[in-house]
């Protein structure tokens, strides 16, 4: 049985996925309210992809009043609610238990490591593009790729296969700490421009002008104190590869500006702003750049963190 935690887009994507596949699986609700909500839908999820619509049947139950163990769980939330998720299911957790963090950017995957040290943490990044068009309705609007791995270097977990045997996109990665820190470059050099300046990811380079290059530059300098060995030409050609192709596209970011929600900032540029700091490295551009976000979310009312 695989638990899915969060039933925003990317946990109803997955657990949509799981189920027409045929795997068990089950979705986890925060409050009892939402599982009452769930089940007057038919504890069904509509799955649009490629212009089709298909009901899928997914059980779900609630976080705390369930005392089904928990073995395998797909943390499916933001990063900013993954800890508190996580929480709400501590109690549930065997102790064999495996948790797969989805998240953006970096920090909630680390937390849950610190916070469940004796069991198996797995970290992804994945490419795949879903939103919920209304309540119980998911749009799998870009099939992507997720790449996961074991940041202690321990290789690919049995159980995983059903996922491939099912279809789904993934990929072992043996150094999954080096992708999720190039993503977060990836991240930190267009999220915020594209919050700053309201456009879209191809606009970029016209709009940041010089300070795009400046960040790459420090951005760089951030990664190889990670031990990223990475030259300053192949940083600045992912970025704008990246760039290239989702140039007609909204970040997540500002995705969540104009829906008027919570931002990941600080999972995205407070993260490399602290790592850079506890570094003892000066990264003026970035530093300002996330300065300037703060303010400017503050000034449209959303949290600055
Ligand atoms: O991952 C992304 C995001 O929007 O968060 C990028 C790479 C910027 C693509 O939109």
């Amino acid at each position: 049985m695989i638990h899915v935690l969060g039933a925003g887009s990317l946990g109803l994507l997955w657990s949509a996925r799981l189920a027409s596949a045929g795997i068990d699986c089950r979705l986890i609700l925060r409050t009892p309210s939402a599982l009452t909500e769930w089940q007057s839908r038919g504890s069904t999820v509509l799955f649009e992809h490629l212009g089709q619509t298909e009901p899928v049947g997914i059980g779900a139950e609630c976080a705390r009043s369930s005392a089904q163990p928990v073995e395998r769980v797909i943390v499916a939330t933001k990063a900013y609610s993954a800890a508190a998720a996580l929480a709400s299911i501590a109690h549930r957790l065997a102790p064999h238990c495996n948790i797969l963090m989805l998240q953006n950017g970096m920090g909630s995957q680390q937390n849950a490591s610190l916070a469940y040290p004796h069991l198996k943490v797995l970290y992804a990044s994945t490419t795949d593009g879903a939103y919920t068009k209304e309540p119980g309705h998911v749009v799998w609007a870009g099939a992507g790729i997720t790449r996961l791995g074991d940041p202690q270097g321990a290789p690919s977990p049995i159980w995983l296969q059903q996922f491939v045997d099912a279809g789904i996109a993934l990929e072992w990665e043996p150094d999954i700490t080096r992708i999720l820190w190039q993503k977060l470059a990836i991240n930190c050099a267009i999220n915020p421009f594209t919050v700053l300046h309201d456009c879209t990811n191809g606009q970029v380079p016209e709009l940041a002008g010089k300070r795009l290059n400046a960040l790459t530059i420090e951005l760089r300098e951030l990664l190889g104190l990670q031990g990223l060995d990475i030259s300053q030409e192949e940083l600045s050609t992912m970025v704008h590869d990246v760039i290239s192709r989702t140039h007609s596209n909204s970040s997540s970011m500002r995705q969540d500006v104009a829906a008027g929600r919570r931002t990941e900032i600080d999972f995205i540029l407070g993260y490399a702003s602290r790592q850079a700091l506890l570094s003892g490295l000066h990264l003026p551009t970035l530093q300002s750049l996330y300065q300037e976000l703060r303010t400017h979310l503050a000034t449209l009312g959303l949290p600055q963190d």
